[in-house]
């Protein structure tokens, strides 16, 4: 039997963004994940960072490559009805965002984490949490063939939707609230120069598109499709067509290129409350989980373990638990706000399989509301660029 002060399950951004802030207070903590350091580095996902996840990961000393590399866009553009309406960040809030992969996020983490020379064990197997209501809450895993017991002070389960922590809470504590949407995301990764200079979101009657990127030679866009579209079905040529035809505008074409990497991925909403039980805190995907179109995920799930973080630290330095009591409150109020928007842009984008006239009159009021009024524009933007 092995002890710790803080166990961490999963290496994805939440985990591995709270090992570095407890290292930081002088807390150690032993992160363990299931998958291995290439398959976590490589595994593409998000892009966009808020202002304040930016100072928070600087802040941590994870920031200087970001700084370096990442790159601010002051607004996005909204596509419908054969014209782009651009929403200013920067005059509507003050605030901005940054591109930077989350490859990249995980990778200075990692690098920092090894750089720390505290434990993060990749590979685990049969992980499996216990004595949760106890003040000696325990983790088990095979770790290199060998059966391995980690007694903790807490357990922060940063495991993703997917994860074993959310499960082990017994049946009847937690509120689950979910809606699955009809509409799936097929995401490629394309070796040529984006076309745009801010991300653009398209609602056209064939269906959503988005143009994103990752860097000045990195392309990364998704169109819509079925939540379990079979990517047999998407060669590289029917998916350059179907994206030239949703974000295509009168004398202005996409550029097209290698296709890297193409995946497809459903969208779920999802909120398990509290955030807590016992000795065990859920921070980020495996407590809540956001259909892509806000860009809320990753942000949400920094912001979940910069107050888990801060809570721990209060505990160990001054023994008073209020913190940590308050942590689920503290971070469902943004959650469900993220909630809330991100909903609301997948709901005002996407095409629904059933749409009827009057929807499809909803939707293209609203997306014209949103680009002509100063108030609405504003909405959109704070809830972008991240509400403090
Ligand atoms: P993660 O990243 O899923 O990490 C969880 C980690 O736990 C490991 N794990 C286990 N480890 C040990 N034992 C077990 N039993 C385990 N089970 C699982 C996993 O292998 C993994 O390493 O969760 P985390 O850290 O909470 O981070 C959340 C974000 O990854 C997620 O919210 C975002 O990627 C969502 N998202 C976006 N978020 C944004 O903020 N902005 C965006 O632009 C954005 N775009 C996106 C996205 C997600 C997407 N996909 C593919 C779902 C675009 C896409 C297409
Ligand atoms: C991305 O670049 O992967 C990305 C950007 C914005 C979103 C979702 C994903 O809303």
């Amino acid at each position: 039997m092995t002890r710790t002060q803080v166990g961490i399950v999963g290496a994805g951004p939440a985990g591995l963004t709270l090992a570095q802030l407890l290292h930081r207070e002088g807390i150690e903590s032993v992160v363990i994940e299931n998958r291995s350091r290439e398959y976590v580095e490589a595994r593409i996902r998000a892009g966009v960072l808020e202002q304040g996840v930016v100072d928070l990961l600087d802040e941590a000393g994870v920031g200087a490559r970001m700084r370096a590399e990442g790159i601010v866009h002051s607004g996005i553009e909204l596509q419908f009805e054969g014209e782009r309406h651009r929403i200013a960040f920067d005059e509507l809030t003050g605030k901005s965002i940054v591109i930077y992969g989350q490859t990249e996020v995980v990778k200075d983490l990692i690098l920092a984490r090894l750089e720390s020379g505290r434990p993060l064990l990749f590979e685990v197997e049969d992980v499996a949490v216990a004595d949760l209501d106890t003040k000696r809450p325990l983790l088990r895993f095979r770790h290199e063939g060998a059966e391995q017991e980690l007694e903790c002070d807490l357990v922060a389960g940063c495991d993703g939707f997917h994860g074993v922590c959310r499960p082990s809470i017994p049946a009847g504590v937690l509120g689950e609230f979910s809606r699955e949407y009809p509409y799936g995301w097929l995401g490629i990764l394309a070796q040529v120069p984006p076309s745009i200079d801010e991300l653009v979101y398209s609602a056209h009657d064939r269906g959503f598109a988005l143009l994103s990127l990752r860097t000045p030679e990195l392309s990364r866009y998704y169109v819509q499709c079925a939540p379990e579209e079979d990517l047999e079905l998407w060669p590289d040529e029917r998916i350059w067509e179907e994206l030239q035809l949703r974000v295509g505008l009168d004398g202005w074409t996409l550029a097209e290129g290698p296709i890297l990497e193409k995946g497809v991925t459903g969208m779920r909403s999802f909120v398990a409350e509290p955030m807590q039980y016992g000795r065990l805190f859920l921070a980020g995907d495996a407590a809540h989980i956001v259909p892509p179109t806000g860009a809320k995920g990753l942000n949400l799930a920094i912001n979940d373990v910069r107050l888990l973080a801060e809570a721990i630290v209060d505990w160990y330095a001054r023994g008073d638990e209020g913190l940590l009591e308050r942590y689920s409150d503290a971070c469902l109020r943004r959650v469900w706000r993220a909630e809330h928007f991100s909903w609301w842009m997948t709901s005002m984008l996407h095409l629904p399989p059933d749409e009827d006239p009057f929807g499809r009159q909803l939707r293209l009021s609203q997306l014209r509301y949103v680009t002509s009024s100063e108030a609405a524009a504003t909405s959109l933007a704070e809830n972008y660029v991240g509400l403090g």
